[in-house]
């Protein structure tokens, strides 16, 4: 592997600290450039472990500052981005649609200004290799199934959310100056994804935290609705294996052939934390509680990842009923992460390192 410089935005973030972790870890001749603005989502605990390595630096700043972006790649001259930098929560982006649309549209496009102003025209020459853009994005994109079928790369975009919306947006900007400016661009599109490090807003580790403090488990609606969940490393090495093999301009779907019906997963959620917790069988399950429907709420996500599993060889590495029972041992094991955020602490460390910036 060549030395690279490679520009990670979001790496605080659930998805960005996994795939932060294995590129520097498994990398060591890449310098791993990590841009985070910090909000809510981002947490530097999630990258302990690897903080202290010589080929990894944390930069704070917003995407969605353009003079701030410009600056940023005229200093460092990356020879590639991976982009995961997002506002990742559908019933926030219900609340706050703008937010969605300056992060996830304005950020985007601001990435891919600089990216053009310093790459485009590519160097020429025999060893000359094109600096790549990857977007990581979501099969959120692709709308809602019925009871049959899955997305594939080919599927027409049909989002419902503000943030599938503003995430649909973002793709076709990166499709568009790889056909308009012929920059070296990659997208991918992910189901869901679970694991370590998911902030406790979201179905798996909110659940979780409200068992383990006998607190009701909100499911929206029958708790019918069906997403198609992927381990988060396995995502991670996903993301490895397309940025170092994909052909520019293509798409590639990932997911898990793994759907659940929310009310299922919780109930499997409920036996294994029972098991855990050393509970009667059946008591975490008296904490469901049904609630509202999410508006707008897509009724089923499944993706078909047999185009990267035939082209790239990648395949998923975890049974969901291992992967969840991992997920589950390391929220237990990880109680202080878990307090921190659930209380806001883990904000006050870097109010303090980063407030004179
Ligand atoms: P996350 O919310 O956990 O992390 C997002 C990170 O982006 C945070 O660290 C946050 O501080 C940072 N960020 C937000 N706004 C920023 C800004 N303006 N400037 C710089 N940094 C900013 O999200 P996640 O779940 O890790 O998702 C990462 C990416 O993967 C997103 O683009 C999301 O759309 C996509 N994705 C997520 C899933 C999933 O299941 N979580 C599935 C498919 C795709
Ligand atoms: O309290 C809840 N109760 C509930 O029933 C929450 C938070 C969610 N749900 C339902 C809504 C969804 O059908 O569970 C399902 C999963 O919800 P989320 O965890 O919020 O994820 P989802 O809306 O499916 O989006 C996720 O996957 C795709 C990520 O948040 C996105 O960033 C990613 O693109």
């Amino acid at each position: 592997m060549k030395n690279k410089k490679i520009l990670v935005t979001g790496g605080a973030g659930f998805i960005g600290s996994h795939l932060v972790r294995l590129f520097v870890n498994k990398y060591p001749n890449y310098q791993i450039v990590n841009l985070d603005k910090l909000t809510y989502a981002g947490n530097l605990a999630n990258l302990r472990d690897i903080e202290n390595k010589p080929n990894y630096q944390f930069i704070k700043g917003d995407i969605v500052d353009a003079a701030f972006i410009n600056e940023l790649f005229a200093e460092h001259k990356f020879d590639g981005v991976i982009h995961l930098a997002a506002e990742s929560h559908v019933d926030r982006s219900i609340s706050n649609p703008l937010e969605f649309v300056m992060t996830n549209v304005i950020g985007t496009v601001n990435l891919l200004n600089a990216a053009k102003a310093i790459w485009i025209p590519y160097p020429s020459g025999k060893d000359a290799e094109a600096p790549r853009f990857y977007h990581v994005s979501t099969d959120e994109v692709y709308g809602s199934l019925g009871e049959t079928g899955m997305f594939t790369e080919t599927t027409a975009y049909d989002p419902h959310s503000p943030y599938s919306a503003s995430k649909a947006s973002s793709d076709h900007f990166v499709r568009a100056y790889h056909d308009t400016y012929g920059l070296d661009a990659v997208i991918s599109n992910c189901s869901n994804n679970y694991g370590s490090f998911h902030f406790p807003e979201k179905l798996i580790p909110l659940s979780i935290y409200n068992i383990k403090n006998n607190k009701p488990i909100p499911i929206y609606g029958k708790g019918e609705n069906i997403r198609d969940w992927l381990w988060v490393e396995d995502h991670a090495r996903a993301i490895d294996v397309i940025y170092h093999n994909a052909k520019a301009g293509t798409t590639y779907n990932i997911g898990g052939h793994n759907e659940w019906t929310n009310i299922d997963l919780i109930r499997l959620l409920c036996k294994i934390m029972d098991k855990k917790l050393n509970r009667n069988e059946g008591e975490s399950a008296k904490l469901i509680n049904y609630v509202k429907d999410r508006a707008g709420h897509d009724l089923r996500y499944a993706i078909d990842s047999t185009k990267l599993q035939n082209e790239l060889g990648w395949t998923p590495s975890l049974q969901f009923e291992e992967g969840l029972e991992k997920t589950v041992d390391w929220y237990l094991t990880n109680e202080e992460w878990l307090n921190n955020v659930t209380s806001g602490d883990y904000k006050k460390y870097y109010e303090i390192q980063y407030s004179k910036r």
